[in-house]
C-alpha cells in the first residue's frame, strides 16, 4: 500500500516537470512555469490581451462560436454578440475603404492533439479586428463587404476538381490533414470558401469602382495553395482567386505582389505561364533551405508567363524596413510601372515582422506603411489587401492597422533617405535586377551604382567578420565629411 502510494507520488511529480510550461497567447512560444513574462516576445503571462486593452476585441462569447451550441442560441442572442455592430455600414461608394471579414473564419481551428499550439490561430482574426478598432480605423471610417462564400465553380477558376473535393470532404470530419501542418476541422472548408469569396468579392468591386481598396482579413490563408494541393496552412488560393475575378470583371493586366516571409509557391504555380498576371515576391530563402524552398530569382515564369515571375529571395533572416524598401525602390516600382497593372492585389502575410515567431525578419509597421504607399500612389489608390500569413498578434495588429491608415489615404511621407540596405538585401535585389532586366527594362545607373555598392560592400563584409546584415554604407555616406 505505501509501496503503491509512493509510486503514485514519483509518478505525478515527473508529470508536474513535463507540464511545467505556458504558451504565450501572443506568439505561442513556451516558456517554462516559473517566468512570468514570455522569454521571446515579452508579453506577461496574464496580460489577458484578447480579453482586455488594446487588443480585445468584442467578439462571439465562446458559446457562439461553437456551431452545435450557436444552434441553441436565438438570432437576437446571437446579434447581440456580433463584432462591432455599430461599425458595420453596409453603403458602399467609390471613395471608400472596404473591410472583408466573417466571424465563421474563426471556426476554422486545429482539435487540439499536440502540446503545441498551432500558430495560424484563429486569435490572429481576433487581434487584428480588435487592433483596428482600439487604433479607431473603423468606425464611420470603413464599410463592411458583405461575405459571400465562394462557389465550387469559382473555386475551380484555380484549382482542380478534385482539390476542391479533397477540402469539402473535410467537413465531415472532426479533424483532418494535408501534410503535417495543413490541418482541417468541420468548418475549415466553409470558412475557406468565405476567405476566398470575400476576396473575388472585394477584387470585383474594387476592379468595377465601387469602392476605391480593400482589405480582406480572412484565414485560412491561401498563397502556398497550389492548382492541387493544399499545403503550409493553406487550402484555397484567396490572391489566386481574387486575380481571376480582377480578369473577369474586366482587368487586363493584374498583378500580385506578395510580401510574406514565405514564398507564394501556389500563387507562383497557378500563374506561371500566364502573362496576364506578374506575380512578385519577396521572401526569406537561404538557398533553398527556408520553408516551402521554391522562390530563387532564376525562377521568372515559363512559356508565355516568362518575365511575369519576379523573385527577390533573401538568403538569411534578420531582413527589415530598409532592404524591403531597397527592393521595392530598385526592382520592384521600376518593373511594375511598366507592367502598367489594371489591378494590384497585395499577398500581405505579416509574418516578416519584427516579433514573428517563425519568419526571424524585423519589418515594423512602418516599413509596411511606405510599401502600401508606394503601391497606393502608382495605383491611385485601388489596392486589394489580402491577409496571409503573420503569427506575433501584437505584430500583426499593429501592422495592420498601419496598410490599413494608408489605403485610408494617411501618407506615411517620405522614405527617410538614411535607410540603405544590408550586405544581404543588396545581394539579393542586385541578383533580382540582373536576371529581370532581361526583361523589363531597369535603369543602367542604378545597376551599375548597385554593383559598385555590391563589391564596395564584399570588402566590408570579409572585414567584418562575414556578418551579411550589416548595413552597406554608400560612397555618399562615406563621402560627406563628419560632423
Ligand atoms: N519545418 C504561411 O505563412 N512551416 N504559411 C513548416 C517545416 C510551414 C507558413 C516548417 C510554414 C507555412 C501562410
Ligand atoms: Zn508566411
Amino acid at each position: 500500500m505505501d509501496e503503491e502510494e509512493d509510486g503514485k507520488d514519483w509518478k505525478s511529480d515527473v508529470n508536474v516537470e513535463i507540464m511545467a510550461e505556458w504558451f504565450c497567447t501572443n506568439c505561442i512560444d513556451s516558456n517554462p512555469d516559473d517566468e512570468s513574462c514570455c522569454g521571446q516576445c515579452g508579453e506577461h503571462r496574464n496580460s489577458g490581451i484578447l480579453e482586455q486593452g488594446y487588443l480585445a476585441s468584442r467578439d462571439l462569447p465562446e458559446k457562439a462560436n461553437d456551431m452545435e451550441q450557436r444552434k441553441d442560441m436565438s438570432d437576437s442572442e446571437i446579434k447581440l454578440h456580433l463584432t462591432f455592430p455599430p461599425l458595420w455600414t453596409p453603403q458602399t461608394d467609390a471613395a471608400s475603404t472596404a473591410i472583408g471579414f466573417d466571424e465563421r473564419m474563426l471556426l476554422h481551428s486545429e482539435v487540439q492533439t499536440k502540446s503545441h499550439p498551432h500558430p495560424e490561430r484563429p486569435d490572429r482574426l481576433r487581434a487584428i479586428m480588435g487592433g483596428l478598432s482600439a487604433a479607431g480605423l473603423f468606425s464611420g471610417l470603413c464599410c463592411m463587404i458583405p461575405s459571400r462564400e465562394a462557389t465550387l465553380a469559382e473555386l475551380e477558376w484555380v484549382h482542380s476538381h478534385s482539390h476542391v473535393e479533397a477540402v469539402e470532404a473535410t467537413s465531415l470530419h472532426e479533424a483532418s490533414y494535408f501534410g503535417r501542418d495543413t490541418y482541417a476541422n468541420n468548418y475549415s472548408a466553409l470558412a475557406a470558401r468565405l476567405a476566398a469569396g470575400t476576396c473575388i468579392d472585394l477584387m470585383t468591386a474594387i476592379v468595377k469602382g465601387q469602392i476605391l481598396n480593400g482589405f480582406a482579413l480572412v484565414r485560412p490563408p491561401g498563397h502556398h495553395a497550389l492548382s492541387a494541393t493544399a499545403m503550409g496552412f493553406c487550402l484555397h488560393n484567396n490572391a489566386a482567386l481574387a486575380a481571376k475575378a480582377a480578369l473577369s470583371a474586366g482587368a487586363k493586366k493584374v498583378m500580385i505582389i506578395d510580401w510574406d516571409v514565405h514564398h507564394g509557391n501556389g500563387t507562383q504555380e497557378i500563374f506561371d505561364s500566364d502573362s496576364s498576371v506578374l506575380y512578385v515576391s519577396l521572401h526569406r530563402h537561404q538557398a533553398g533551405f527556408f520553408y516551402p524552398g521554391t522562390g530563387a530569382a532564376s525562377e521568372v515564369g515559363i512559356k508565355d508567363g516568362e518575365g511575369f515571375s519576379v523573385n527577390i529571395p533573401w538568403p538569411c533572416g534578420g531582413i527589415g524596413d530598409e532592404d524591403y524598401l531597397f527592393a521595392f525602390q530598385n526592382v520592384i516600382m521600376p518593373i511594375v510601372e511598366q507592367f502598367a497593372p489594371d489591378a494590384t492585389i497585395i499577398s500581405a502575410g505579416f509574418d516578416a515582422a519584427k516579433g514573428d515567431p517563425l519568419g526571424g525578419c524585423q519589418v515594423t509597421p512602418s516599413g509596411y506603411a511606405h510599401m502600401t504607399q508606394l503601391l497606393y500612389s502608382l495605383m491611385k489608390g485601388k489596392l486589394l489587401v489580402v491577409l496571409e500569413g503573420g503569427y506575433n498578434l501584437r505584430s500583426i495588429s499593429a501592422s495592420a492597422a498601419a496598410v490599413l491608415k494608408v489605403l485610408l489615404g494617411v501618407s506615411p511621407g517620405e522614405i527617410p533617405p538614411s535607410w540603405q540596405p544590408t550586405f544581404a538585401g543588396l545581394l539579393a535585389v542586385s541578383e533580382a535586377c540582373v536576371i529581370q532586366s532581361r526583361y523589363w527594362k531597369i535603369d543602367r545607373m542604378s545597376l551599375l551604382n548597385m554593383q559598385m555598392l555590391l563589391s564596395a560592400a564584399e570588402t566590408k563584409f570579409k572585414e567584418n567578420k562575414n556578418d551579411p546584415r550589416q548595413p552597406v554604407s554608400g560612397p555618399q555616406a562615406e563621402d560627406q565629411p563628419q560632423g
